[in-house]
Parts: C-alpha cells; structure tokens; sequence
C-alpha cells in the first residue's frame, strides 16, 4: 500500500483563494455546488493538471469560469478530479456533486447522527462533502449558503458569522455564513437539525463581546451548563496566561451522539461527542466533569494553536495536539490542583504511550511516514507531544518560554507551518540552540535514565552520574542522545532540602540538571552528609527513571519529598518493587510489606496532603504498568494474582483506619464538581474499592453505598468496587443498575465499560452475548469502545487468556466494525499493541488471532495498517 513521507513534502501546485458554497441538505441525497477561486502557484507551469481530492462523490455538473467542461477537459475517479489542463490565471471551478448522508457510517465528511446533520472533516473528510485541495496548507476563506427543510433541521450552523437568513417558500430555509479567517479544509463544519440550545456571552479582554452556544438534543438543555461555564473560564484563562483573545462575534458548540472521538475545534463551531458535553450529578461522574472541562478547553485553545497558527502537512500534527495539550493541561492546573493533575497526566501517559513507545507501534511525535494519517492521532502525538513542549518550558524557564510563545504568535499567524518553525521562535527569543533537543520529535521509544551516585565523605563531595538509554524502535536501530531536563532536588537527614557550596561536571541550573550527553556526572561540593536525591522532579522528562536506590530512601523520598510527585512516586516505587519480586518468585519480606504499610498508613493520616493526591497514593501499580517493569514474558494473570495479594497483605492490616476514614468523609453536602468535594468523594471511593478487596466488610460497604448513593459518582464508584472485587453482589447490582439507567445511553457506556472490566472468567462469554444481541447499537463509537475498547486496554488478564477467547472477541469486533467504520476499528485493533511482551503460550494465541483477522477477507486501509505494524 502507498506510503506517503515527509521528505516528499512539496507546496502544492494551486492554491485557492476562497470558496463558496451552497449546500442543499436533503434526506437521502444532499447537493453541494462549490465555486472555488484557484490561482496556479507563481512557478507553476503552464499545463500543469489540477489534481483535486474526492471520495465518494457523484459528480454532476461542473464549469469553469462559467463556462461548462467538456469531458476530455477532466476525469473522475473515485480518488478524485483532474483538470487535464486548467487556465493559467485565477479561475473560477464550479462544481455540483451528490452525496448520501445517511449512508456513511465512517462518520467522515458529511453525515447523519440521531437525524442532525454534521460534519467530520480533520484530517481527510472534506474530500466527502467536495472535490478541493483538501490538505492543511491550502488556506481559503469560505462563504457557505446552506438550506434545509425548516421543520426537519430548524438550526442551521456553519463557521464564522452568520450574515443572512430567510424562507424559500415551501417549507425550506436557509442560512449563509462567512468565515472572513483563511483556513485549511479540515477546519469546515456544518451542522443542520432540530436542536435545542442554551446561550450565554462572553466579552473579551479588548471589550468585543462575543455570543455563545451550545446546542443539543431537545430535553437536554440543562446538561450544557457545566460545558458552557468551562468554555467562559477557558477564554478568560487564555487572555491571562497567554494573552490570547477569541476572533469571531460568536462561538458555537453542538453535541451529537455518534462520534469518532472526543471533539473537533473546527473554526467558531466546535463538533463535540455528546459525553463531552452533557453532565448532571445524577448521570455523570467527577471524571466526567473534569473531562468535559479539559475538552472544553483543549478545543477552545485550539483557535489559536491550530487553527490561526495551523500545520503544514499531517507528519507537524503534533505542532498544534501537543501544544494544545500542554495548553489544557496548564489550564486544569490552574484550575485545579497541580500535583494532583500532574500525577494523574503521568499515569495516562504512562498507560496509554509508554506501551505504544515499547512496541510495534512506536513512532516519533513527528512520524516522517504514514500509510494512514487516522492512525498517528495517538498517545505519542498528543501526549508525548505535550511532554516535549513542557520540556521546553522547563528548560527554557517561565519567561523564556513566554517569549518564544510571544513570537511564534506573532510571526506565524495566518500561516501553515511546522515544528522547524516553532522550535526557531524558542530558539531565536532565547538566543540559544534547539538543534539537539528536535531530537525528541523525531526519535521514537521512552529513553531509560541510569543514575549512579557516590558520596565522598572526606572531600564533601556528592556525585551523579546520569546515563541514557534509548532501546531501539521500529526502523530506527540506532538512537542519538536527548536533551533531558532532569529537576532534582537533594534531601539532608532531616527530610530538608540541603545546600552545596557549588556545582562542577554538567549544567545544572537552579534545580535542572541537563543530561544531554550519553553520560553526564555531576558534583555537588561542600556537602556534609550523603544527602537522599529526588531526581525527575514533576517527572520533568518523558523517560524511565532507574536510580537504585534503597527501600529506606524511598521510604525517607514519600514522607520528606517537597515534590508532591516524587512523594508519590516513592510509594508507587515500593510497591511495583514488592509485586515485581512476588510475581518473579522471589521471597517478600514480612519488613518490606510492613514498611509500606505503614507509609500508607502515614498518608492516610497526614494533616496537610490533599484527598485528591491520597486518592492516588494509596494504591499499587495497576496490573499494566506491573507488566511494563517486568517488560517480557509477562503472565497477566500471575501479575493479577500477586498484587491482588500484595494488597490484601498491605491494606489488610489498616481494614479499621480505612474504613474509619471511609465514614469519616461521608458527606451530605450538595454536589459541585470543584477539586475539593470531588477529591474528597475520591479518596472516600477508593477506600470503599479496597476496603471491598481486603475486608469481609467491603461487600456489604460497596452494596450500601450503591443504594445509598445520591450521585453517580458515589453509585458508579460502588458498582465498581463490587464489579472489580466481583463480589457475590457483583452481578445483581450490574443487572439493577441496566434497569435503572436504561435509555440513558452515557450511563449504559458506563455499564458496558465496567462489565468488560470485570475480573471473572465468563466475563468473554458475557461479552460476547452483550454485543450480540441485535438491539446492541454496533454502529455508535462510544458504545463499541466502552465495551470492546475497555476490554482490550483494561482488561489485561481476560483479554490475554492463553485460551485466546479473549483476543478472539477483539478481533471478531474489529472485522465487523471494520466494514462501517473504519477508523473506530482499527482504534480497537491498537489493543494488541503489547503482545509481544507477553509469555509464549499468550503470544501464541494473540499470533492466531491476528492472523484470523488477516486472513479473513479485505480489510480497510486503516486496520491493514496497524495490523500489518503489529504483525511486522
Ligand atoms: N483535532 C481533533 C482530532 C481529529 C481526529 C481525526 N482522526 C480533536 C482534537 O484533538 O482536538
Ligand atoms: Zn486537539
């Protein structure tokens, strides 16, 4: 199949100025008639055919300058239409093609969800509405008329500004909007139905005042609040933090109900996934809120990194997902708590790209190759991407970074560009050198940190040795050293900072040491006592941190550590270290155990730290990230079995002290979703889920909260807690809790995804008859990701059973889901993306079912591609 590379890049041949558009939307087939003003590239030669994208498209008119086409002037295909020989002046091209709605499944282009019409055009899908130049270095600006029947979609949305309106007699309408901002083909929407809205506004920081909306289903108007007072708090924390104003006199939000991700920034109207708009203390979760926020953000953010400032080909994706994540992520810590939202970002990052880092599907933040660009929408470009930029800040400091931030707004703006670029404004703004450090755009695989020390007690010198490591990755044998900013700090006997007359060996500025050579040493001088190091401070690097350091210190590291993360971190530390040794055989220690118990003991007690960071502390490793530190020939039902008893061996002993808190935080305060009454229902609900694995008590704790529950955080809490611990309660509560939420399909995602999570060995079987029942909606994203995706990604033990029911029912759902949705079905396959860490016999099975796949017939580019990554 055809590989496309960056290397290849070259500007296209014709640009087009502006586009306008009118869109006739009718059940069945929907007409597009597009008069797209093209000028030929200043040394564009005479002659040079105009190659325009299309698919799926009836074409049935087209002209030039007015003039009609006859046939041997172009040629259709189902890759798009050629212009044999266009003017070689600015022209006008008009065409008029048919599509069908209601026929696509795959969710791209134009299509229908739950009767409204929408559009899905990020990377490739406008080439479904229209033929076009449909690349993100095409900027035109867009005017589009669109019409409708008025009782079937009485709303009518498109970019921009809306500048006209009116009746066409016989029961239609119509609306034109302007977009006057050039922008590239992936950031067209529309949307026509009957929907309900809530309105609000907004006035920025120069006094323009902007009107919002968010519009949705009738009925679930008083949903959208939460969403709109997140997108209001999002524009005011772009004016501060990076004086960024919004553009348009209005901003649109629309949800609908099939989707194939979180959400689209498509110019002043923003296409969300239902789940990341609607919420109410009754039906959604504190994480739900949460996300619903951060997404809120991220796709308002995006006005400026990514669509203002947008990319000049697909292989820069990670110029504005990266940025942008690492924009909402400053966002909800300022909004929330930092360390905790550190803790939890790291953990993502941790499960989601380290395996993908460590696997088949590894690639660089800016892959230089792809067969399908929906494929590298993934945890590496979005998440490391984040990483890289938040390397750069620390690097280059608060303000160093604000100024290359500063300048890459100013002289980008309105333009098409790339991370070359981006990195030059860092650069150039600090006086400084960022050769080195593009490495970690185009290296891929997680570097591992060596890190050695020696403590002279006669010279008073403390010394670090700090090496790196980067194993190899698909295509790339050979790894070239990073530019790592290791923040640290060193702890004086009395859990106290210490400090040292001075620094020899490598940079290290302030709190950074730079490990940018294969070996770096650093020497601390006039230190009177071997100090404890907290090295990686904030986890400042993307990387695998090897320090060897005692139990004691790491004990000292979680009660002394200033570094809300690193204290964190100890105690994970310990724990992944004693389930590590139990699954290896080797004997754990009655001390070792007791040691953690009574670190755990001390946070759950602690006066200062908050509930929200307890939450997260007072827990082992999860299954996966055990398996990532054993790395090969891993047994996920040994690792299972260990921890689950390494955690009765730890919490059992606290069962009282637990369940003592647990009461102690019942609250009966109303909802609000705010840090602190959400961290507070956290730590409160993960006591209940270990209190249901360690104590006899915990069943009947999980039973009555369920009942008792006023939210759904509470409630969903509960039925996971007896779920996971798969109590005797377990499937009775599963069953009441269908009825209770049935028609709700948000809640029944919630259902799908903790059944597939469930512990038991029927839970394939349960599965399988859950998706086979003909009422199942197979053809909705969120429902086949709550229950396929939950069960490949978080399901470790069942999904590898060496039987291999496991991966045989992913498979299965992949090829049927493959043949209307492509792009949902190949996300499901990237479930297999750790198999070859796994034991033999599990390989094995997981090698049979990929093979089954392969084998069965034609599979969609998108799937063919990562299985053939997989399998390679
Ligand atoms: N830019 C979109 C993602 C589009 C995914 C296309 N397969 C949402 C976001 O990252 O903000
Ligand atoms: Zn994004």
């Amino acid at each position: 199949e055809h590989t496309i590379y960056l290397k290849d890049y070259s500007p296209s041949a014709y640009t087009i100025e502006s586009v306008v558009l009118d869109v006739r939307i009718a059940p069945e087939t929907t007409r597009v008639r597009a008069q797209l003003t093209i000028v030929p590239a200043a040394n564009t030669p005479r002659g040079t055919p105009l190659i325009l994208d299309g698919e799926d498209l009836r074409l049935e008119d087209i002209a030039v300058d007015g003039a009609p086409l006859v046939q041997l002037a172009y040629a259709a295909d189902e890759n798009g239409l050629t212009l044999v020989e266009p003017p070689n002046r600015r022209f006008v091209l008009e065409t008029l093609v048919a599509i069908e709605p209601e026929a696509n499944t795959r969710l791209m282009g134009l299509y229908r969800s739950n009767g409204v019409w929408c559009t899905q055009c990020e990377p490739e899908g406008f080439r479904r509405i229209t033929y076009y130049l449909d690349r993100p270095d095409v900027l035109a600006t867009f005017k589009v008329t669109m019409s409708a029947d008025e009782e079937l979609a009485p709303v009518l949305l498109a970019n921009g500004n809306l500048i006209d309106k009116g009746s066409l007699g016989d029961g239609k309408h119509y609306a034109v909007w302007e977009d006057p901002f050039p922008k590239p083909s992936y950031l067209f929407a529309l949307v026509a139905g009957d929907l309900a809205s809530i309105s609000d506004s907004f006035t920025t920081a120069s006094g323009r005042k902007v009107d919002l909306a968010i519009y949705c289903e009738h009925g679930k108007q008083d949903q959208c609040h939460w969403a709109m007072d997140s997108l209001k708090r999002s524009m005011a924390w772009d004016e501060k933090r990076f004086d960024r104003e919004y553009d348009l006199d209005v901003f649109n939000i629309v949800a609908v109900s099939d989707f194939n991700f979180g959400a689209m920034e498509n110019k002043g109207l923003n296409i969300f996934n239902d789940k990341l708009v609607f919420a109410r203390p009754e039906t959604a979760t504190d994480a739900d809120y949460e996300n619903i926020e951060r997404v809120i953000a991220h796709e308002y953010f995006h006005n400026w990194t990514g669509n203002r400032i947008t990319c000049r080909d697909w292989f820069q994706l990670c110029l504005k997902e990266g940025l942008t994540v690492y924009r909402d992520q400053e966002f909800t810590s300022d909004e929330r708590s930092r360390a905790v939202k550190r803790i939890s970002d790291v953990m993502k990052l941790r499960s989601a790209q380290f395996p993908e880092d460590g696997g088949p599907l590894a690639h660089p933040a800016r892959p230089d190759n792809y067969r399908e660009i929906n494929n590298f929408y993934t945890p590496t470009v979005y998440d490391k991407g984040a990483e890289i930029v938040r390397m750069l800040a620390t690097l280059l400091g608060e303000d160093g970074f604000k100024k290359g931030m500063d300048l890459y707004f100013e002289r980008h703006d309105g333009e098409a560009t790339t991370i070359e670029a981006f990195l030059a404004c860092f650069a150039e703004a600090n006086d400084t050198d960022l050769d080195q450090f593009k490495t970690w755009y185009e290296q891929a695989g997680t570097p591992r940190i060596e890190i050695n020390e020696q403590f002279d007690a006669d010279a008073h010198t403390y010394t670090l040795t700090l090496r790196q490591n980067t194993p190899p990755t698909p295509g790339q044998p050979d790894k070239a050293a990073l530019v790592v900013p290791v923040r640290f700090g060193l702890l004086g006997p009395n859990g106290a900072e210490i400090g040292y007359e001075r620094v020899t060996g490598a940079e290290a500025r302030d709190d950074v040491i730079v490990l940018d050579k294969p070996e770096v040493e650093v020497v601390f001088h006039g230190v009177a006592n071997r100090p404890v190091p907290s090295l990686l401070r904030g986890f400042s690097a993307p990387a695998i941190l090897e320090t060897g350091l005692s139990e004691q210190d790491r004990l000292f590291l979680a009660r002394h550590d200033s570094d809300a993360f690193n204290r964190w971190q100890a105690i994970q530390d310990i724990g992944e270290r004693l389930v590590v040794a139990s699954v290896n055989g080797e004997s754990v220690s009655d001390e070792a155990t007791e040691a953690l118990t009574q670190a755990m003991a001390e946070t759950l007690a602690h006066e200062t730290l908050d509930d929200a960071f307890k939450a997260l502390a007072l827990n082992l490793p999860d299954e996966a990230q055990i398996a990532r530190a054993i790395g090969k020939s891993v047994d996920p039902s040994a690792i299972r079995a260990s921890r689950q008893s390494l955690l009765k061996q730890v919490f059992g002993p606290l069962a009282d002290r637990l369940e003592a808190k647990y009461e102690a935080l019942t609250s009966e305060a109303p909802y609000t979703p705010d840090a602190a009454q959400s961290g507070r229902r956290d730590l409160r609900n993960r006591l209940l889920s270990l209190l249901a694995t360690v104590s006899t008590k915990g069943p009947e704790l999980a039973h009555r909260q369920y009942q008792a529950a006023k939210n759904m955080t509470d409630r969903f809490a509960a039925l996971a807690a007896a779920t996971l611990a798969w109590t005797e309660e377990a499937p009775s509560l599963l069953a009441e809790f269908r009825t209770t939420y049935a028609g709700d399909p948000l809640v029944f995602d919630k259902w799908l995804a903790v059944n597939a999570r469930a512990p038991d060995d029927s839970v394939v079987s349960r599965l399988q008859a859950i998706l086979s029942d003909p009422s199942f909606p197979k053809n909705n994203p969120n429902r086949m990701r709550a229950l396929v995706g939950s069960f490949a990604m978080a399901n470790p033990a069942q999904f590898t059973r060496p039987d291999g029911a496991g991966f045989r029912f992913v498979t299965g759902a992949v090829l049927d889901m493959d043949k209307r949705n492509p792009q949902v079905a190949a996300r499901l396959l990237t479930g297999f993306r750790t198999w070859p860490m796994l034991e033999d016999s599990r390989q094995q099975a997981a090698l049979a079912a990929l093979h089954g796949l392969r084998d069965s017939g034609a599979l969609s580019r998108n799937t063919n591609d990562i299985l053939t990554r997989i399998l390679d």
